[in-house]
Order: structure tokens, then sequence, then C-alpha cells
């Protein structure tokens, strides 16, 4: 093969390697578990550097109960809808200093300092030469957000911990928290490599219960320590605020409740975007079972006047706008009738082909918010669904009264199929729409998409 050809095989290898997943839905990772959302704003796009959960393998010795996490992907978006994943950007067997028996790569952040881009990781030491382990904090470092990151020979030195969080003050100061029962911070040198201070506990949070992922920003002069805290049996996101970024921080308020099915971990960050905040955070979406096995999730984050911070109530419909024109997973809803809905797997062996709607109950609806039909006028729509003794379902505008747009009768039968049926009226624009079942008799919705 020629040099050019075998270029060109290359370039097509990247290009497959590279996923396009299109959904500003939660989760928003659609083909693998993704948890511990770091989400930074470089160059004008959105990145997400998230821990990847796997199951653990066969033959390594490895706990099933526990977290197994052997390398990390990158994702990125320009509309939190589209998102592409650049592939792996790191692994375990890609540091000296790792043990890689442990498959302990947990949550990381990466920040950009002077053209350079810099991933902080935590992972599992190899046993110095009195057997001692435990966690310390990798750096490595690229010249493009998606890599190719070269990982520092060694762990930052004086760092014993997890969760490592990068903030980079108003004047080029840049700090590094970390989390090990208690959260920490210290200066970082210019290199971005080591510690520029003594490693400080950072006081004045809770004494009692887990605080772990610590996450800083700034806001209009206010700075937010943001963490996973177990007040009760299982974490939420508190904060606390202060006006430097060593603290004193004054405990403030609750992010997000605990998971009301149980997950034990949250873990989040908060980043402005194109003039709006945003939460990145997980839940065991596709792993109802196991909790170790997460998927990230975004919803917007809204601040008072006096920068206090609202409550975040997670959502399936996510952000964005949904095409009208692609098929939208109306399963992540964003309202639902008191009764006569039911979201269930498609496929409760492999999770990964998501949900389905299942309505079995007279005018039991469901509201799918901000589809956008563009310019174009839509004349029709195809329901992907089945009914066992037929049904018919309403499509209205805005909610269970609304204005009714299409009639669509689902034919008997047993396996889903795309119906199709004509709009009264042309639609183009941004509408919120409401599904209906206009009759008793069950019908199963996959998915909708308009023509
Ligand atoms: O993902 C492994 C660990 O779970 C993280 O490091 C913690 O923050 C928790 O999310």
């Amino acid at each position: 093969m020629t040099a050019k050809k075998s270029l060109v095989v290359l370039c097509m290898l990247i290009t497959i390697n590279t996923g396009l997943t299109v959904t500003g839905q939660n989760p928003f990772i659609r083909d693998q578990f993704t948890a511990d959302p770091s989400a930074r704003v470089f160059n004008g796009r959105m990145y997400v550097f998230p821990s990847h959960d796997i199951k653990a393998p066969e033959g390594k010795n490895l706990r099933k109960d526990w977290f197994c996490m052997e390398d990390y992907h990158v994702f990125s978006s320009n509309n939190l809808v589209d998102w592409v994943d650049h592939g792996m950007i790191l692994s375990q067997y890609d540091a000296p200093w790792i043990d890689s028996t442990t498959y302990s790569m947990w949550a990381p952040d990466c920040v950009e300092r002077n053209g350079k881009y810099y991933f902080y990781f935590p992972s599992n030491k190899r046993p110095d030469e009195n057997g001692r382990r435990g966690f310390a904090i990798g750096v490595a470092v690229a010249d493009k957000p998606e890599g190719p990151y070269v990982a520092q020979p060694e762990p930052i030195s004086g760092v014993n911990g997890i969760d490592p969080n990068v903030f980079i003050d108003k004047d080029g100061q840049a700090y590094l928290y970390w989390s090990g029962r208690n959260i920490f911070v210290a200066k970082l040198k210019e290199n971005m490599l080591e510690l520029d201070s003594e490693p400080m506990i950072i006081p004045n949070l809770p004494d009692k219960g887990l605080k772990e992922g610590p996450w800083v920003f700034e806001r209009n002069g206010i700075y937010y320590l943001t963490f996973p805290h177990v007040e009760n049996n299982v974490e939420r996101l508190e904060y606390a605020i202060g006006d430097n970024p060593m603290g004193p921080f004054k405990m403030t308020d609750v992010i997000m409740d605990e998971s009301p099915t149980g997950c034990w971990t949250n873990h989040h960050s908060i980043v402005e975007y194109q003039n709006q905040w945003y939460l990145f955070y997980h839940h065991n979406d596709y792993s109802p079972n196991f909790d170790k096995n997460r998927s990230v999730r975004i919803d917007s984050l809204f601040f008072n006047t006096d920068g206090t911070i609202q409550k975040v109530i997670p959502t399936l419909r996510g952000v964005g706008l949904s095409e009208a024109y692609q098929n939208i997973e109306i399963d992540r809803y964003n309202l639902l009738s008191e009764k006569g809905v039911a979201i269930e797997f498609l496929d409760s062996l492999n999770t990964f082909k998501g949900w389905k709607s299942i309505f079995n109950d007279k005018n039991a609806w469901l509201q799918y918010r901000s589809v956008d039909f563009g310019n174009k006028n839509a004349k029709s729509v195809t329901i992907n669904a089945k009914s066992e003794q037929g049904a018919t379902l309403l499509i209205r505008l805005n909610n269970a009264d609304g204005p009714i747009i299409a009639t669509v009768k689902i034919p008997k039968g047993n396996d889903l199929k795309p119906i199709n049926a004509k709009l009264k009226n042309p639609r183009k624009g941004i509408n919120n729409l409401v599904i209906q079942l206009q009759n008793t008799n069950s019908v199963e919705v996959d998915w909708v998409r308009f023509n």
C-alpha cells in the first residue's frame, strides 16, 4: 500500500471511531456508561470529560459490585444536542505509576492554559517499597482538547486523593481541589503540574457524611465551592460560597436532591455556555439495578438575583431543541398525565436500545417540549408504535386540551411499525407537543417523527 493510501485508510478508521450521537435528552451519551462529567468550554465548543464505567471483566480478580474504570473518552458538542465521541483519550496503561490491576480511573477534569490542555485524573498507585497503596492524581497534556494526551510519568507530588478539579482565577492563579474524606485545595504552579502551596483542608464544610467531587467556579465575584455530600443516605449536590478561591466558604444550600431511585453517587460540573448556565451530573439510567454503571445528564441551572443557585429538578427531556424530522424519543418527556402512561426499556437485556412509552388509559398523555420544525412546512407524522387491539393517538399542541394537529390510527399488530398520518395543517417553528391516547386500548410508542 502506498503512503497516501495508508493515510486515507487511517483517516477512515479515525472517522469510524468517532461516533455521533444525536440527543439533547437525558442521558445524553447513549452507547456506553459515563459518569462524573466535567464540562468545559474550549474555543466556543462544549467538551465533556466523564469517567467511563464498565462492567468488571472476567478473570481480573475485580469486585463485581464496585466501580470499574479502565480509560476515558471525551465528547463535544456545539449545541448540546449533537454529541461527538472523540474516542479514547487516556487509559490506565498510559502512565507507569498507575496500578493497572485496579481499573480505578475515577472522576477527571481538564483545563486549558496557554494553548495546552491539562487533563487531571485520579488512579490507584502501584504499591511503594513499603507496600503502601492509595489514590494519586496524574496529569496528561495535549495540544487539543480531544488529544492526543501524554501522561506525566509521575503523579502530582503531595496529593493523595480523588476527584481533581482545577480552577484558574481572573489573575491567572490556578488552584487544584480534590477529595479524600475532606475537600482539599492547593495552588498550582504556572506549569500546572506541581503544587505551589501546602495542601489545605477546606474548613466549615459538613463534618458528617462523605464529601467528594469538588467543582469550583466564579460568577460576579462570588466563588462557588460545589460538591456531592451524603447528608442522609445517598449523595446530593450542595454548595458553599466565599470571596476567595481558597475560602473561607459558607455552606449555602442544596443544588440537587438525592436520587429518588437511590443511585448512591452524584457528581457534577457547572458551566455557562452561550449565556445559559448548565448543570452536568449523572444517574444510573441504563443500569437501574447496579448504580456503579452510570450515565451523564444535563439540565439548565438558574441563579437568583442575590447569586444563590436555584435547585435543579432533574429532567429526562434535558436541554436543547429536538429536530422534528429525526426520530423523537418521546419517552424523554417533560410531563406525564397522573396515570395511564408508563416508560419501559425496549429491551431489558440491552438497555442501550432505549425506552418506549406505554399508553394504557383513556386520555392518558405525555408532553414533549421544544420540537423544532424549522422553516419547512411539515405535512405528516410517523409514529413507530404497536397496539395489540388497535388504538388511536392524538397529537396536540401545548397541553392535553390543546388543538389537535394529527389523529393517528395504530392498526392491530404485535410488532412496532412506523404508521403515517397527515397533519391537519402544515407546521413550522418551535412547538410543544402532547401525545394522547384517545381510547382505552394499550399502545406502545418507540418514537415520533415529522415529514
Ligand atoms: O466515579 C467514581 C467515584 O464515584 C468518583 O470519583 C466519585 O466522585 C463518585 O462519583
